[in-house]
């Protein structure tokens, strides 16, 4: 793996007026993904796995008669359209990517557009975001939505809108516009939310961010069965906080699902194994692949964060549990809390490789404004700058309590270097030997090939690559499942599916 990204993938495309400018385009908008440099550490592939929802539930609350066009500046098709630019620029912001959205707003301004900014940096930081807007829109963005575009026809746009993630609607959201997202760009479209929030409310997620204090939402399992059904791809990622949050939801939902005869991957934290059933009933309905925050070995570090979570010294066990009913485990690790030392980076990978995760990511420490820890470290004077594009959890942006930055930094590149390399997958591959060519195929495709990824993407051939790939993972599902449901309740059958939650 390149230890350097190339430059496509670093630096943002340049921002030309056009030659000729023309007027905006009136009842036109346009939503835009800004572009964010990235990790030459991790995968470039985690980026075209599917998209964020953000703009398409925006774009789905679009009133008549405007029209909606979607821009991902991460799919490296140059500089968003400008000509004639839109009467309306929509553009998501994250405190990764600020400084190109600020960029991209004032390019569309100066083009005459009217420029509302909304997403998580909005809301934590809105003194910073408001010179770049005529409007933003803080929390909760699809109920206000409609109320932004009236007010641009009458002439009376306002300065702040402020949605609500306390909606008692949100059952009732319409279903994202995915029809606006590149098929080809992404390994599936099929992006799904089912649930808002989290059970837990840990120090250092954005969760805890003042302003986000959101209750858990569910909605319906139906609606969310037909969606995936709608988009017709074999694959779906929840990108739920977390899926499992609510047993008895989850349950309801994997009900839903089975029927699908898809495959999706889902984010969830380990106690979904605390019930065997549950997390069977997941893998009957198509469930191949968790995300789990993990997020550290040591429980003292958890304790600090406030998570509940079972203790490290079981989570082993639960991944087997998940590994006995074919689900894969893509692991996520937090490194450099205040009871890591230097020592923490080869624990952790030797426990990855013993516990056979068949993927993990790793992501320093970082405080986001607006968090309780983000308080701390600011009163304690650790934070190194305020330099937000580095603040995307592959660079050191505070004092570690009990090593040096440099050697958080070299630590975090060391484990990715380990894990990604051909030694370590080969040790993780998967116990049942049917499951093992599918398994190095999409490894190697996966960690060893950032070389290509520029190419696919660029040439919108990650869809067509992949596919085939994920529909033999389903084919294989199908087979494995059928064995499990005639087993009856009670493990036993080993994982033989490929596709592994990637978010
Ligand atoms: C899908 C996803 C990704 C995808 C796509 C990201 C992208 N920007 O395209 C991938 C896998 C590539 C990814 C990568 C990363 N991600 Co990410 N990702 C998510 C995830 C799981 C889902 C996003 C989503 O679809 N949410 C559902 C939509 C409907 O909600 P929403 O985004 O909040 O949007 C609503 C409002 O905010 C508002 N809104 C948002 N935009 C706009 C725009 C307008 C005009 C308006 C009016 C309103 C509006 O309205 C929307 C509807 O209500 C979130 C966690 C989560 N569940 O939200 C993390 C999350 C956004 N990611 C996060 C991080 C840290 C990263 C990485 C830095 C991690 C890493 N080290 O690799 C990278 C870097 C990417 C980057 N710089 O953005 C953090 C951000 C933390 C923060 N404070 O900014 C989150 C919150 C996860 C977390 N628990 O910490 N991510
Ligand atoms: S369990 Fe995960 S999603 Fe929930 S609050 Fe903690 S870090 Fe955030």
């Amino acid at each position: 793996m390149s230890r350097t990204a190339p430059r496509a993938l670093t630096v943002p495309p340049p921002l030309r007026p056009p030659v000729a400018p023309l007027p905006p385009a009136p009842f036109r908008v346009l939503l835009v993904n800004p572009f964010y440099a990235k990790d030459p550490h991790a995968s470039f592939g985690k980026h075209v796995l599917t998209p964020s929802l953000a703009l398409t539930s925006i774009a789905a609350a679009t009133p008549h008669p405007w029209r909606c066009d979607y821009w991902d500046e991460n799919l490296l098709q140059g500089p968003p359209p400008a000509s004639p630019p839109p009467q309306v620029v929509g553009i998501s912001v994250h405190l990764t990517f600020a400084e190109r959205a600020f960029a991209l707003a004032d390019h569309y301004r100066r083009l005459g557009s009217k420029v509302v900014l909304g997403g998580l940096h909005v809301l934590s930081c809105p003194d910073e975001c408001r010179p770049h807007a005529d409007a933003l829109v803080l929390a909760e963005g699809v109920h206000v939505w409609s109320r932004v575009l009236r007010d641009v026809e009458a002439d009376t746009l306002q300065p702040e809108y402020r949605g609500s993630w306390h909606s008692p609607h949100y059952a009732e959201d319409p279903p994202p516009a995915r029809q606006l997202v590149p098929r080809r760009s992404f390994l599936t479209t099929t992006s799904l939310i089912a649930t808002r929030g989290c059970h837990n409310r840990c120090g250092f997620c954005y969760l805890s961010t003042d302003g986000v204090r959101m209750p858990y939402q569910m909605r319906p399992p139906a609606h969310v069965a037909a969606e995936f059904a709608a988009d017709r791809q074999p694959y779906g990622v929840f990108v739920d906080n977390n899926l499992g949050s609510r047993p008895d939801y989850l349950r309801q939902l994997c009900a839903a699902l089975r029927p699908l005869q898809k495959i999706w991957s889902a984010a969830v934290t380990i106690d979904v194994t605390d019930d065997p059933a549950l997390v069977r009933e997941m893998a009957l309905a198509g469930c191949t692949g968790v995300f789990v925050g993990f997020e550290s070995l040591e429980s003292a570090n958890l304790d600090a964060a406030r998570k509940r979570t079972p203790r490290p010294d079981d989570y082993a066990r639960r991944v087997r549990i998940l590994h006995d009913h074919g689900i894969q485990v893509n692991g996520s690790f937090v490194l450099g809390f205040d009871h890591d030392g230097p020592d923490v980076f080869a624990r952790t990978v030797e426990w990855i490789e013993r516990a056979k995760l068949e993927c993990a990511t790793f992501h320093v420490l970082t405080p986001y404004p607006g968090t309780p820890m983000f308080a701390q470290f600011e009163r304690e004077g650790r934070l190194l700058h305020r330099d937000w594009s580095r603040y995307d959890t592959a660079n050191v942006v505070f004092r570690p309590a009990r090593m040096t930055p440099e050697q958080l930094a070299d630590g975090y590149e060391w484990c990715y270097r380990t894990l990604f390399s051909f030694g370590s997958i080969w040790r993780r591959r998967p116990d049942d030997r049917r499951a093992v060519p599918a398994y190095l195929a999409m490894s190697l495709l996966y960690k060893k090939c950032n070389w290509l990824w520029p190419f696919l993407i660029r040439h919108r051939l990650v869809g067509p690559l992949w596919r085939p790939l994920v529909e033999l993972s389903r084919r294989r599902h199908l087979r494995f499942r059928a064995r499990l449901a005639a087993q009856g309740a009670g493990p036993g059958v080993r994982a033989d599916s490929v596709v592994s939650a990637g978010v």
